[in-house]
């Protein structure tokens, strides 16, 4: 079949200057992350170049928030080349009228384009990762990238070599589904210390992610090597690629259960308890459960990114998950007037919880970006958490009881 070039009769229609335009934006965007890397990854260590995935899928990610994609499969294929490929709409081919160039072009050339960054009238009601500097710094950085995209009944494909075109996108067939694919692979040049992955890192993040967006299914193959496993009657099955399938309708009540699991630990009640509450600022989203050990585990996160040194959302959690304890102790009778007050230590022995909020612009503090900043957020959570784990204790009295005795 022939291939027929899509953006050579458009770009008649562009303005030499619009093309023009878009030419230097994109050369000068390059040359800035390929100049400093680290001021788009954080690092061209592990961290960094595990950060090029994440930054793929959470497009794919902001597609399934949108309602377009059930389904993100990533593969770890020979040579350490990453494939991301999800069934959403795929990203537009148009053509961009204020740069000449078509849409998904604009995606992985310009710095800072896309969804994300488009404003409210993005079509995306929640920002992704505000980490997420986009798919044109993981084309920057990549020796080689190509995206695919079905679409109305066609695919479409462009390469590029170090964030530069390697040619126009091309109408490559026909296609039946709708979707995006996209393969890269790190710059050895960027990525000096390795550019092999860890399938365990990976792993670990997208089972995150798969919480964080519940109904959404991630799976993680790898293709570097094949394994033999050893089938329950102790014969050895057909070789295979590892792959995890993770998917998890529960979202982050999901997520609690799985960290009491892993750990082995005997929970105090049944279900996980789950709160949630929502104003013009953001929402939130907690869910906790109690187990019969002596250990807290915390985790937050804002806008999917987890935000491990705390911040507003953990101490609007913190302060009135202690307040609820005394007063309701208080007036039901389970702490009597001679006792002192539960200390915000007493009410966290043998806690887990996931803290989940999304807001508009959230605002990442210290070194490490790892804190919530938003002032506005504490309050909401706080108010949250008060209202409603105090209406969950007045009707589940039993649950409290079981809670209660162990603070105390
Ligand atoms: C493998 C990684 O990147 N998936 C994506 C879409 C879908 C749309 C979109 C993405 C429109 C013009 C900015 C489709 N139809 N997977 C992905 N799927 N981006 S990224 O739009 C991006 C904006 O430029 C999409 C209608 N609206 C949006």
């Amino acid at each position: 079949m022939a291939e027929e070039i899509i953006t050579e009769t458009n770009r008649e229609t562009a303005t030499d200057h619009a093309y023009g335009g878009a030419q230097i934006q994109v050369l000068e965007g390059l040359e800035a992350v390929r100049k400093r890397p680290g001021m788009y990854i954080g690092s061209t260590g592990p961290s960094g170049l595990h950060h090029l995935v994440y930054e793929i899928v959470d497009n794919a990610i902001d597609e399934a928030l949108a309602g377009y994609c059930t389904h993100i499969e990533v593969t770890i294929k020979p040579g350490n080349i990453i494939e991301v490929s999800d069934n959403g709409r795929g990203i537009p081919v148009d053509i961009q009228p204020k740069l000449g160039i078509p849409a998904v072009t604009v995606v992985y050339t310009v710095l800072h384009a896309g969804g994300k960054f488009g404003g409210e009238d993005s079509g995306y009601k929640v920002a992704g990762g505000l980490h997420g500097v986009g798919a044109s710094v993981v084309n920057a950085l990549s020796e080689w990238l190509t995206v695919r995209v079905r679409r109305d009944g066609a695919e479409y494909e462009q390469s590029f070599k170090r964030g530069k075109p390697d040619g126009d996108l091309k109408k490559i067939g026909a296609a039946a589904s709708t979707g995006t694919t996209v393969t890269f692979k790190p710059d050895p040049e960027m990525f000096k210390d390795t550019t092999v992955y860890n399938f365990e890192t990976l792993e670990k993040r997208l089972r995150e992610e798969s919480f964080l967006n519940a109904g959404v299914k991630i799976t993680l193959t790898d293709e570097r090597e094949l394994y033999t496993p050893v089938l329950e009657d102790g014969q050895e099955g057909d070789p295979c690629y590892r792959t995890e399938v993770m998917c998890y309708e529960g979202g982050i009540k999901s997520f609690v259960t799985y960290l009491g699991e892993k750990r082995n630990l005997e929970v105090l009640h049944p279900n996980v308890i789950y709160l949630k509450g929502q104003t013009e600022r953001g929402m939130a989203e907690i869910a906790l459960q109690y187990n019969s050990s002596y250990n807290e585990l915390l985790l937050s996160f804002a806008n999917n990114v987890n935000t491990p040194d705390g911040g507003t959302h953990e101490e609007g959690f913190r302060t009135s998950l202690t307040r609820v304890f005394n007063d309701y102790g208080r007036s039901h009778g389970l702490l009597k007037d001679k006792d002192e007050n539960l200390s915000g230590a007493d009410v966290r022995e043998g806690l887990i919880c996931v803290i989940s909020v999304k807001l508009q612009e959230a605002e990442f503090e210290g070194q490490t970006k790892a804190k919530l900043g938003n002032t506005e957020i504490r309050t909401l959570v706080s108010n949250m958490v008060y209202s409603k784990l105090m209406e969950f204790f007045e009707e589940n009295p039993g649950v409290a009881k079981a809670i209660f005795e162990k603070a105390t």
